[in-house]
């Protein structure tokens, strides 16, 4: 089947819905049909429950702790559970999806053995929950690995490098919510109108900017720094005219919000490693590889500082990894600060 072509009297696809997008293979992988396009769905019917739980987060009892921690050795947070659960419930049903790793649950789950059950999944379901009771922006994330044979699903089938993904996006939880998702080729973003119950297009092949004057770090822990980092803060604090210098300081503590940002105006976030713990905070399999998939699709970057983020092969589910995402420019610039030199 040739690939989608928009009929010539088509000024825009604006107001698409998600559904349509997907079902007529219009984000690439046209060879994918089928389970692909039945997996996509299941994620964006999960996008639907778990925003309208989020977005009566207040009312419906669902605001505060547990009391439980998961493998992160985090407080589990209600809707963190919920939308944990609701992910795993929806992406069972139609058996396309072998197995799903969560930043809440320490091994995998097997969700179907059906001979169809031809991918796997990793996500993030509520990432910032820390957020969630202060009505900050919230989110979810998740990559999508083929499985690549026939016998039963194993942990090692997750253990793949990021140029691997099939497909990997975000939901954000924000002022309005959107659910943005690449394949590899083009980033689109879906606005979600409660009044429909439907994601539509709004942002069809979104781009990075080459360069941005916004950098995004949580300067908290700067005395943890290694010596290059500090470097990198106080150069992007510096006063010249020409490098468009000093860059504005934004940061909201939910990396769905922070890397949305700087995916729609570019410059740079980034979540180093520190004296302290080496391999930073953020996990590899379910929030920096999507990213990373992700602004690459979009013309941007993402690296260790000293290593693409793609390349990477992980040696377990929950690995954490220094991040810097962003500009392909702004991140050329972090890496020169990490190798000792000045831009
Ligand atoms: P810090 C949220 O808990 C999270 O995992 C990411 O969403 C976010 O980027 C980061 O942690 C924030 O961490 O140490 O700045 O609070």
């Amino acid at each position: 089947m040739d690939t989608y072509e928009p009929a010539p009297n088509l000024e825009s696809r604006t107001g698409l819905t998600l559904e349509t997008y997907i079902l007529e293979g219009m984000l690439g992988r046209p060879e994918a049909r089928g389970y692909f396009t039945s997996l996509l769905s299941s994620l964006a019917l999960a996008a639907k429950l778990v925003t309208s739980r989020v977005r009566r987060a207040g009312l419906a009892n669902v605001l505060g702790y547990t009391g439980d921690e998961n493998v992160q050795g985090e407080k589990v947070q209600k809707l963190d559970r919920e939308a944990n659960e609701t992910l795993m419930r929806v992406l069972s049903r139609r058996g396309v999806c072998a197995a799903a790793a969560s930043e809440e649950e320490e091994e995998m789950r097997v969700l179907s053995t059906a001979p169809h059950a031809k991918y796997v999944m990793m996500f993030d379901p509520l990432d910032g929950s820390s957020n969630i009771d202060v009505n900050i922006s919230i989110g979810t994330i998740f990559g999508v690995l083929r499985k690549e044979h026939d016998g039963p699903v194993e942990e090692k089938d997750f253990l793949k490098p990021g140029t691997k993904l099939q497909a990997a996006g975000y939901v954000i939880y924000g002022s309005s919510t959107m659910f943005v998702i690449t394949t590899g080729d083009g980033v689109h973003g879906f606005t979600y109108d409660p009044t429909v119950g439907e994601f539509l297009l709004s942002h069809e092949n979104i781009r990075v900017p080459e360069r941005g004057t916004t950098y995004s770090i949580n300067e908290g822990n700067s005395s943890r720094w290694t010596d290059d980092v500090k470097r990198w803060n106080a150069w992007v604090k510096g006063d010249d005219k020409a490098t468009q210098r000093p860059y504005r300081q934004r940061y909201v503590g939910t990396l769905v919000a922070d890397a949305h940002r700087t995916l729609m105006r570019g410059g740079i976030f980034a979540y180093p490693g520190d004296v302290k713990a080496p391999e930073g905070k953020l996990r590899l399999l379910y929030e920096a590889n999507p990213f990373a998939f992700l602004f690459e699709a979009a013309g941007g970057a993402a690296s260790t500082g000293t290593e693409r983020i793609l390349d990477i092969v992980p040696t377990e589910l929950h690995q954490r990894v220094p991040l810097a995402l962003g500009s392909r420019g702004n991140v050329a610039d972090y890496e020169a600060f990490v190798r000792g030199e000045t831009p």
